[in-house]
């Protein structure tokens, strides 16, 4: 994936700011109300996942739950190319291959705190991310925690996430590269077809002038974010990540309509057969 590490746009990338020690003040005035990504260091040290969750203990404990994989396949992941295999099996895959040998990715996936409560204790939501879709009833709400665990290499596509919600992401284990893109650079972006790693600039010329910003982030770094920002993101090693999206300052209108937009009206139609 030597591709990762290649320059990709003419007109320059500004890195993402790390935080350590960030008071939930300064994130806001900072951060959350001008719609801004932060990567913070150093909260979430007192999480038990951050010393317990490493693919060596999803497999002594969990190796025979089965696991809906992601197949990654020219370019994209297909709804309808998800396999199921053991977590053991697919530990035993990442661990010696990387996405060109074997393209599966475990993302968003939620059962495993279903079937396996108990992992719902290794973590807390950080003090930043006050969710208001606390105040919706639970059929509308939306499902977190999620996890991904995926091999060295393992990439997800640029994209805008559900319901133009914010977005945490806390990296437990291995490192990930993300590319951002701020909500008006939307023109340059091809309704996201661009592949901001390797852009195929003879199709999306305008990609030219995009000004990603970009991080890397390591185990114990959270990131935040911002709705409305299209973001690419690759794993530079063997991965573990658990993020939540949610509702909050700066995108209550569209994360509130969409939700009802799916959730009711959606429901309603179904019922009615429209
Ligand atoms: O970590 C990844 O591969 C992608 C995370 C992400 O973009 C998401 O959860 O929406
Ligand atoms: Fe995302």
């Amino acid at each position: 994936m030597n591709s990762a590490l290649k320059p990709f746009t003419a007109s320059g990338v500004t890195q993402v700011d790390r935080r350590d020690q960030l008071s939930v003040r300064e994130f806001r005035r900072e951060y959350l109300y001008p719609g801004r990504p932060v990567v913070i260091t150093n909260a979430i040290e007192d999480w038990k996942a951050r010393s317990l969750w490493t693919l060596d203990y999803f497999r002594s404990r969990y190796a025979d739950t089965s696991i809906p994989l992601s197949k990654y396949e020219g370019a994209h992941y297909r709804v309808e190319a998800v396999e199921t295999a053991s977590l053991g099996s697919f530990i035993g895959s990442i661990e010696h291959n990387d996405f060109t040998t074997y393209p599966y990715y475990i993302r968003d996936d939620w059962r495993i705190f279903v079937t396996h409560k108990e992992l719902m204790g290794d973590y807390q939501i950080p003090k930043y991310f006050f969710d208001w879709y606390v105040f919706v009833p639970p059929f509308m709400k939306l499902i977190y925690p999620r996890i991904f665990i995926g091999p060295k290499g393992a990439i997800t596509p640029l994209h805008l996430d559900i319901w133009e919600t914010h977005a945490w992401l806390a990296q437990l284990v291995g490192r990930k590269r993300w590319l951002l893109f701020p909500p008006d650079q939307r023109p340059l972006l091809y309704d996201y077809q661009v592949r901001p790693f390797q852009p195929d600039l003879e199709k999306f010329p305008l990609y030219r002038n995009a000004r990603p910003f970009e991080c890397i982030i390591g185990p114990g770094d959270l990131i935040f974010v911002p709705s409305g920002w299209a973001h690419e993101v690759i794993s530079l090693d063997t991965t573990i990540s658990i993020t939540h999206n949610y509702m909050g300052p700066g995108c209550f209108r569209p994360a509130l309509a969409n939700c009802i937009k799916e959730k009711v009206i959606g429901r309603l139609a179904n019922a009615f057969q429209y």
